[in-house]
């Protein structure tokens, strides 16, 4: 059978499981996505039909790729827009996968821009097909990339979406993908040092949720009875109310990461960029390193013993060879859980104490409190924005399961909740789902709102509205820093709530501290029968939240 290449891409997106596809026109493809019946999720822009398939591979760990296409070739405009969406999906290891025109043969240099020197930047595989026939090839390597080691976008250019080629000719099979077992030797050593170690930390990073291998974290963190740090992106790998975990950040966490002197790092790239941790005092610490690949192998800090190999089989072997050499018992260290959570109601008594503030305007604490209090956390979802809100709900919000929180942003692009929360209500559709903003991402998401009516998504966006940039307020970061770029219009002079009411939106305008649940408890209902609600919460500016640790000024 004789097939056009955007066809049989199609067909072969069908045979990988791909339910739908976000968009943002024009791009050749989909026109056979829309002839051959899959749903096209429509976005306002480019970046955030990147975020939005972004979004969806994260929060499936991977288990469902997110797929996304827009403009490129040589009227490379939607291409130009969606790279600020491809760079923050590389930088932070997500695997979506973005289809784009390529250039035609005989129009290379006719532009300025050249796509295929940018696409590399922003890749973990950039495809080119330049010829129809490789279609089945092209798109066997594209989902290789995608559901095989270390985590990243792939992105193929389809220069002519109308050339033909043979189905027949070399039939398509879906990928698997594959996974590696670390080197028995790597695992003894690494145990050897484990075992010895008086203070050991667990570093769990995105990999281990990537690997679905929450449960093996959890009962290897038992059976050696160390406690438990995430990572921002890994934040609700370890459920948060265990005995054993310690925080994502605040004064316990840096208490633990300071006190530890091995750190058994899992699935993390231990990149001490703008929102991680760094290792304090890592010359005097054993650091044992498991990742999937050598890419982060020795890269900030001296590599004790790594382990390469998937974060789930990984895990599943240093358990059996700790039950092993302890005879089934562990690591006998004391009460290890009670100082945990010592040092945890210790760290957290001054967001608890705020979280319950009767003040006016309110503090952002109670709204968080509050949130905590009306979701179900095993059955919900919610994000941060860039700002404040991450910084605050990354110190103090309970996540009891994988992704019922995403954190996300090595660095991290405003505007980005959004796509989350739509990923969210796609992949979990009978999930609350809750995107947090202040006055920054509202602004960039302002544009895309409308696809929440038009799809009947049910999400609540809950702004923290406090009228300027809360964490580059004057002298916030000592003198001289950024005070001049952070007012902008706030609660006294616009009402974002009638903005956003005009659009169709549930909107409320909360100002009281005793009405947080019952506005939150109104939209959640309301976002039950494919209704978006939006809630400006009037707060007062609090740029109070637990500090990252060991990575000096900046
Ligand atoms: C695309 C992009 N540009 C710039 C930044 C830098 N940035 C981070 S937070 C922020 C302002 C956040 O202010 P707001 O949304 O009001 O949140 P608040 O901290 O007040 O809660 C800016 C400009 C960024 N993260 N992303
Ligand atoms: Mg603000």
């Amino acid at each position: 059978m004789t097939i056009d290449v955007a066809t049989g891409i199609v067909r072969i997106l069908k045979q990988e499981g791909v339910g739908w596809v976000s968009t943002f026109p024009v791009c050749r493809v989909n026109n056979a996505l829309g002839r051959e019946g899959v749903p096209m999720l429509m976005m306002r822009d480019d970046r955030y039909a990147v975020a939005v398939a972004d979004a969806f591979s994260r929060i499936t760990a991977g288990s469902r790729i997110g797929v996304c296409t827009f403009q490129g070739g040589v009227n490379a405009a939607g291409m130009q827009y969606a790279y600020a969406g491809m760079a923050q999906a590389y930088e932070d290891g997500s695997p979506v996968l973005c289809i784009t025109d390529g250039v035609p043969a005989g129009a290379s240099g006719n532009s300025q821009y050249d796509v295929a020197s940018a696409m590399k930047t922003v890749s973990k595989w950039f495809g080119y097909l330049d010829k129809p026939e490789r279609t089945p090839e092209l798109m066997r390597r594209a989902f290789t990339m995608l559901r095989s080691g270390r985590p990243g976008p792939v992105i193929l250019a389809i220069p002519n979406a109308t050339a033909t080629y043979d189905e027949t000719a070399d039939p398509y099979r879906p990928v698997k993908g594959w996974k590696s077992a670390p080197d028995p030797a790597d695992v003894r050593a690494a145990v050897d040092q484990l075992l010895r170690a008086r203070n050991p930390l667990i570093y769990a990073g995105e990999g281990v949720i990537y690997a679905g291998a929450s449960e093996d974290l959890k009962a290897l963190a038992e059976l050696v009875n160390a406690p438990v740090i995430t990572t921002l992106k890994a934040k609700g790998a370890f459920p948060e109310n265990h005995p054993l975990f310690v925080g994502v950040r605040g004064d316990q966490v840096a208490h633990y990461l300071n006190k530890s002197d091995l750190i058994l790092a899992v699935g993390s790239s231990l990149s001490p960029g703008r929102f991680s941790h760094g290792i304090p005092d890592p010359a005097k610490k054993t650091i044992i390193h498991c990742n999937v690949d050598e890419l982060h192998i020795n890269k900030m800090y001296p590599t004790a013993h790594a382990v390469i190999g998937d974060a789930r089989l990984t895990l599943q072997a240093l358990r059996q060879e700790v039950s092993g050499r302890t005879p089934g018992a562990g690591r006998n260290a004391g009460d290890v859980a009670a100082e945990v959570k010592a040092a945890r109601d210790q760290g957290l008594a001054r967001y608890r104490q705020v979280m319950n503030s009767g003040e006016t305007p309110i503090n952002p604490y109670r709204v968080y409190g509050d949130l905590m209090e009306v979701l179900d956390l095993k059955n919900s979802f919610v994000t941060h924005e860039s700002g404040n809100t991450r910084d605050q709900l990354s110190t103090v919000f309970d996540t009891l399961i994988p992704r019922g929180f995403l954190g996300w942003g090595n660095v991290s692009t405003l505007g980005f909740s959004l796509a989350a929360a739509i990923a969210a209500k796609k992949a979990f559709p009978q999930r609350a789902t809750v995107a947090v903003t202040g006055e920054a991402g509202l602004g960039y998401m302002l544009g895309n709102l409308e696809v929440l009516l038009r799809e009947k998504l049910g999400i609540t966006v809950a702004h923290i509205s406090n009228g300027g940039f809360a964490g580059y307020g004057p002298g916030f970061w000592g003198p001289g820093h950024d005070p001049f770029t952070h007012r902008v219009l706030g609660p006294d002079e616009v009402d974002m709530s009638k903005v956003i009411g005009a659009l169709g939106f549930h909107t409320e305008r909360v100002s009281e501290p005793a009405e947080v649940i019952p506005a939150l408890r109104r939209a959640l209902e309301v976002n039950a029968s494919g209704r978006p609600a939006y809630i400006e919460f009037v707060c007062c500016q609090y740029p109070v939240y637990g500090q990252w640790v060991g990575r000096g000024e900046g």
